[in-house]
């Protein structure tokens, strides 16, 4: 409903009425631990297309995992996880589930999201302004880059890293130095898409999973316009909530048009096609 809700109050702000109460939501922040999840979905963003996540099957996921960021290459899920002193990196065979590889990050650093370019895979931390390049194999730490600001969702377009921040704001980096190379501001029927969390690069888009709601946005990456919105609303029984925190985390699933969507600290991920609602 976040996400609803801000674009109902931007357009009533913008018609100049106030029948609505539009004070503004404070925010938590990434890390911490939003058990209610209330979001009922998009659907009032003018001729956008609305889009429904149909589930084509249900996997197991660790429910330690905080998932913070999630691709899949080659038949291997990279998974990377969050908080302080439990973060860290995993890489599971997506047809069997199998545990292949798995790294933690020293206790000071607060896993965010991941990508893989090659034979590389980065991985961001939320505050500590770390980026972390590493083997794809062994998973191994290669080196460090520093950034300014905080690192939410990471994807890889083929030529370009795509950053979240937490913000309406999507910076591309350089994929082998991470320098900024430039970067887009993402509008949703023309008001500021903020909390842009987990990403993915997929068929030209840019998707993001947008904080403490279930929508998804697929996002041109040219213009920063949001092309169409995904209710993902439901996946999670009601029975399988307790416990859980927000969803987060979205992966292509390479050769299809369907995705794999899980959350944090949730029992199942979902793999998942976007249908017109
Ligand atoms: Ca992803």
């Amino acid at each position: 409903m976040l996400l609803a809700r801000r674009v109902l109050c931007g357009v009533l702000l913008a018609l100049g009425t106030g029948l609505v109460a539009c004070a503004p939501q404070v925010p938590q922040h990434d890390g911490q631990q939003d058990r209610e999840q209330t979001d009922q979905g998009v659907g009032h963003a003018g001729s956008l297309p609305h889009l429904r996540a149909d589930v084509i099957h249900v996997l197991p996921h660790d429910r330690s995992s905080f998932t913070q960021g999630l691709e899949i290459a080659d038949g291997t899920l990279y998974e990377g996880t969050g908080l302080h002193g439990s973060s860290r990196l995993r890489a599971t065979d997506l047809a069997t589930g199998e545990v292949r590889r798995e790294v933690r990050l020293p206790a000071d650093l607060f896993g965010e999201g991941i990508t893989v370019t090659g034979d590389r895979i980065w991985q961001l931390t939320w505050q500590e302004g770390v980026a972390i390049e590493r083997d794809r194999q062994t998973l191994a730490e290669l080196r460090r880059v520093e950034y300014s600001g905080e690192g939410w969702g990471l994807c890889f377009d083929g030529s370009r890293l795509v950053m979240s921040d937490g913000s309406d704001r999507l910076t591309f980096r350089d994929p082998v130095t991470f320098e900024p190379v430039g970067g887009v501001d993402v509008r949703l029927a023309g008001v500021p898409a903020e909390e842009l969390n987990e990403l993915e690069c997929a068929g030209g888009h840019v998707w993001a999973n947008v904080w403490g709601s279930e929508d998804i946005l697929r996002i041109d990456p040219a213009s920063g316009q949001v092309t169409a919105v995904v209710d993902a609303s439901g996946l999670l029984a009601p029975r399988d909530r307790a416990g859980t925190d927000v969803l987060n985390g979205i992966a292509a699933v390479p050769g299809t048009d369907e995705f794999v969507i899980t959350g944090k600290n949730w029992p199942s991920m979902f793999r998942v096609r976007f249908d017109p609602a």
